[in-house]
């Protein structure tokens, strides 16, 4: 841009300006600060919209799992089995009483114990898994009863097969409901142990 002047008497003086070449500098050089400042606006709106998401996720889970953690270790009939008790088979939870009746449930939207669509949850979907665990190990699966069942809900969009959040909970035989005989464990549980 700096350039000799030509000042003898009868010259007109040259105006200052840009070359092409410098505005198409400043022109590449602006369009790329936009394009990383939209690029960055982007990204901070997507990652407010999936904290957005995590939490109403995470919501939608604790419902289901508050409620579940308010039934029996296991149902009070004389004959409880792992699943659905034969007259709590239906479309909603009304007469779910132990929390493996819980075991494969799921809603989608997401739906109240006696069965009504909770207002504005469309889109939503959850699942629980009831499992038996070891009182020494409550990270594995296994297929005998040693008096603690593992809850997990997840929840999640429908058409996702990722799932938005999850929640674990364990439910152990001593804590029956009242009038329920509790199932006692076959090994002391952990922090019993310490305790003992
Ligand atoms: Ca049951
Ligand atoms: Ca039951």
């Amino acid at each position: 841009m700096t350039r000799s002047m030509d000042l003898r008497p009868g010259r007109v003086a040259p105006i200052a300006a840009f070359t092409m070449v410098e505005t198409l500098m400043c022109i590449l050089l602006v369009g790329g600060l936009l394009c990383v400042a939209l690029n960055t606006v982007g990204a901070t709106t997507v990652g407010q919209q999936n904290t957005a998401e995590r939490g109403h996720a995470q919501l939608l889970a604790a419902a289901l799992m508050s409620e579940i953690m308010q039934q029996s270790y296991a149902d009070p009939d004389p004959s409880p089995v792992f699943g659905r008790e034969p007259l709590e088979i239906g479309l909603s939870r009304a007469l779910f009483d132990d929390v493996d009746d819980y075991d494969a449930y799921s809603d989608s939207p997401p739906q109240h114990k006696n069965g009504t669509e909770m207002s504005d949850q469309e889109g939503w979907t959850r699942t629980v898994a009831v499992e038996f665990v070891r009182p020494s190990d409550l990270l594995t699966a296994v297929g005998l009863e040693y008096g603690v069942k593992r809850i997990t809900v997840t929840v999640g969009r429908v058409g996702d097969n990722g799932e938005i959040a999850s929640m674990v909970a364990v439910k152990t035989g001593g804590m029956a409901a009242p009038g329920k005989k509790p199932v006692r464990p076959t090994e002391p549980l952990p922090w019993l142990r310490e305790v003992l």
